[in-house]
């Protein structure tokens, strides 16, 4: 009896299981593939043969899930990211440098005449002489008062260029790498590399102008300082002209005259032609020209004074009865005495001209006193 509910237990209880197992392959829609085999008790007879071996046991229950796979290979490098934002706007430029410095202003006017002497002791009472001439020119004026300031500086120069604008953000997070082939997924690969770097963003506005430059220094002076300025050099070249008069009054006295810009000069001597021609000639002169009355005159009075003839420049050593000046140039004015030049004796190619201012053709080797003119 044992061996038969060994038997049956032994052949029940995988049946529990066997539900169970039946119930779970059901589920998973896997087909039935065990058979079951049930022996009855036999009846004083003698022991059957041994069964044949079972057949294989369903399959176990699946394992649990190996370890996770090897990480996965890094992502690919994503893609270059947007183009950055515009940069800030640089800062304000230095301030532009210094105006020019202006030119100088004109030299100061001569200072203020100094204070009048004391008083001296009154005199006698004179007798009323003759009005007399006009006074001398007074003394300059007082100075005049300081001008205006000079005109205002240049601007300065522009500010230099902002300084660049910051760098761009980063690109986007590159996307995700492939899954590993085999097994479950492994952990998500570390993050791709940044994409390149954005192209920089525009370049900042240009920065606020630099303050302005110092004011230049004082420029040219106005026109009321222009004109205060030539009235002074007006007054001096008045008191210039009125003393070189005086000197040249000196000068010429009592031999010389001045018609004009030409002066005559007597060398208080007489001399050939030739030797006259010379002495004129060194001093830088000529002899006597007159190419006008007024000139003659001049020249007229020099002689009178001496009470001596002299030589005038002019000959017709070229071309007989033809007089002309040293340069070759014909006579423009001629003060001929009557019936002169004659060329007396043949032999007369020089001028003379006497104390009547009257002229005559004269031989050159005579002496005669000498005139030049400068
Ligand atoms: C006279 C005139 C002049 C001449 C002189 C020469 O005075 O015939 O023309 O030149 O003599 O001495
Ligand atoms: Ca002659
Ligand atoms: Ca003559």
């Amino acid at each position: 009896m044992l061996p038969f509910l060994s038997m049956l237990v032994l052949l029940v209880q995988p049946l529990g299981n066997l539900g169970a197992e039946m119930k779970s392959l059901s589920q998973r829609s896997v087909p039935n593939t065990c058979t079951l085999v049930m022996c009855s008790p036999t009846e004083n007879g003698l022991p059957g043969r041994d069964g044949r071996d079972g057949r294989e046991g369903p399959r176990g229950e699946k394992g649990d899930p190996g370890l996770p796979g090897p990480m996965g290979l890094s992502g690919l490098q994503g893609p270059t990211g947007p183009v950055g934002p515009k940069g800030e706007n640089g800062s304000a430029g230095e301030p532009g440098p210094k105006g020019e410095r202006g030119l100088s202003g004109p030299p100061g006017l001569p200072g203020i005449p100094g204070p009048a002497g004391k008083e001296g002791p009154s005199g006698k009472q004179g007798n009323i002489g003759p009005q007399g001439k006009p006074g001398p020119k007074g003394e300059a004026g007082p100075k005049g008062e300081v001008g205006a300031p000079g005109m205002q500086g240049s601007t300065g120069a522009k500010g230099s260029t902002g300084p660049k604008g910051e760098r761009g953000a980063p690109g986007v997070q590159g996307a995700p790498g492939n899954a590993g082939a085999a097994g479950p997924a492994g952990p998500a690969g570390p993050q791709g590399a940044p994409g390149s770097r954005g192209p920089p963003g525009l370049k900042g506005d240009r920065g606020v102008p630099g303050d302005r430059g110092i004011k230049g220094e004082s420029g040219l002076p106005d026109s009321a300082a222009l004109r205060q300025q030539m009235e002074a050099l007006k007054g001096k070249l008045q008191r210039l002209e009125v003393a070189f008069s005086h000197y040249q009054k000196a000068a010429l006295f009592p031999d010389g005259r001045s018609v004009g810009d030409k002066i005559f000069r007597t060398a208080d001597s007489e001399k050939p032609f030739e030797d006259a021609q010379e002495m004129c000639k060194q001093a830088g002169g000529q002899l006597a020209s007159p190419r006008s009355a007024t000139e003659n005159a001049a020249i007229q009075q020099l002689i009178t004074a001496h009470n001596k003839a002299a030589f005038l420049s002019m000959t017709d050593v070229g071309t007989e009865g033809k007089f002309t000046y040293p340069t070759g140039e014909p006579l423009v004015y001629s003060n001929w005495a009557p019936g002169e030049p004659n060329n007396n004796g043949g032999a007369e190619n020089c001028v003379e001209i006497f104390t009547n201012g009257q002229w005559n053709d004269k031989a050159c080797g005579e002496q005669r006193l000498v005139i030049c003119e400068f």
